[in-house]
């Protein structure tokens, strides 16, 4: 037998509900490494950072944490946000240091409807759902651009000025990344998501990139959408939907709607990263820490499980990825489910029934 291909893969709990989330996906991807007769491993390495790293270091990650990951072959994060530090602060220190210093610009979010899991939306029961929000990562609104100051100005108070960057690169990057997604899907259709008519200057500049990208792909349908107009198209003509570009911020509200729409939040996967992988890509489940369930072993391990899928495909192992998704479905689809999606089940009840439908 050959020596297995090892994958080294840097776990990264961080706070709250990610500690469970990241140890149910790493179960299953120990349990396919297990099943797949020596053809693969995966070589963990865990890093205790986060809110309580913060609170012992007054950091969130070293000084040269970086440096430490960048030889992984991946990422797997589980979420940031404790009430003990600002949020601003731990989101800064830990998510977007990483993403933005690998520049891991495409944020990949798929937004999928499970089989028994009940929709708000009236529209799923009776229609086939699904699409992409593929998310600008590295600038936009969280180009992190701007300042405080005149505080000691008598009278008046402090102004804050917060600018959004929008680069001819930066957009061509991710608009080319969303169409060539939407090729591999059955409805090659691009959504652009913008607020362009008022945001006049870097929006603008977004839709001209658009027009000028969408004309190297005649085979893929477009549409350009203000953000308040998508939103209200993820509910009430969600049908039409197949990839969703939009910008930083847009983005990130649209996907936890689109979450929402699926079911829970819970449910949604994503990835970061980057394309040319010249840094490690990472892996995290949409959602946030949730200090008001964390640590009851409750918390719904799906979405981190299905980030998990999306490391694989990212490996290569595609097979494996959809041996994942399948036994997301036949689980949830077999009434196991945590309580945010209307079940009694335990993170662990979850996660064993996963590991028990994987079908290799
Ligand atoms: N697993 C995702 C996570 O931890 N998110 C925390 C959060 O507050 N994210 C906001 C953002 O990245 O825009």
């Amino acid at each position: 037998m050959t020596d297995p291909q090892t994958f080294r893969i840097a776990a990264i709990p961080a706070d709250g509900v990610g500690i469970e989330v990241v140890e149910a996906g790493r179960t299953v991807l120990d349990a396919l490494a297990a099943a797949s007769h020596g053809r693969f491993a995966f070589a963990w390495q865990e890093f205790d950072w986060g809110s309580d790293h913060y609170a012992r270091h007054g950091r969130m990650m070293p000084a040269d944490g970086l440096d430490q990951l960048k030889d992984f072959d991946a990422l797997y994060f589980g979420a940031v946000g404790w009430p003990t530090v600002p949020d601003h602060v731990s989101l800064w220190g830990l998510r977007l240091n990483i993403c933005q210093n690998f520049d891991q610009w495409a944020n990949v979010r798929p937004v999928e409807f499970l089989p028994g899991i009940q929709s708000p939306l009236r529209k799923a029961d009776s229609t086939d759902l699904g699409w992409v929000v593929v998310r600008e990562n590295s600038e936009g609104e969280y180009a992190g651009l701007g300042g405080r100051n005149l505080g000691a100005r008598p009278g008046t108070g402090e102004v804050a000025v917060q600018s959004a960057l929008f680069t001819e690169y930066g957009c061509e990057r991710i608009m080319r990344f969303a169409f060539d997604l939407a090729r591999t899907r059955t409805v090659k259709k691009v959504s652009s998501v913008t607020k362009s008519n008022a945001q006049q200057y870097g929006m603008v500049l977004w839709d001209d990139v658009f027009t000028r990208v969408a004309a190297d792909y005649p085979d893929v349908a477009t549409e350009s959408v203000l953000v308040d107009a998508m939103a209200a198209k993820f509910v009430l003509r969600p049908e039409e939907l197949s990839v969703v570009v939009a910008s930083n911020l847009n983005a990130d509200i649209l996907s936890d709607l689109g979450s929402a729409l699926a079911g829970s939040l819970g449910l949604a996967a994503s990835a970061n990263l980057n394309p040319e992988r010249r840094f490690p890509s990472m892996f995290e489940p949409v959602h946030g820490s949730a200090p008001d369930i964390a640590g009851r072993g409750i918390c719904n391990p799906v979405g981190a499980i299905g980030s998990a899928a999306l490391m694989l495909d990212h490996f290569g192992l595609h097979a494996e990825a959809a041996a994942i998704r399948h036994a997301i479905e036949a689980t949830t689809g077999s009434g196991v489910r945590t309580r945010d999606v209307g079940g009694t089940a335990a993170t662990r009840e979850v996660t064993e029934a996963i590991i028990g439908n994987l079908k290799l």
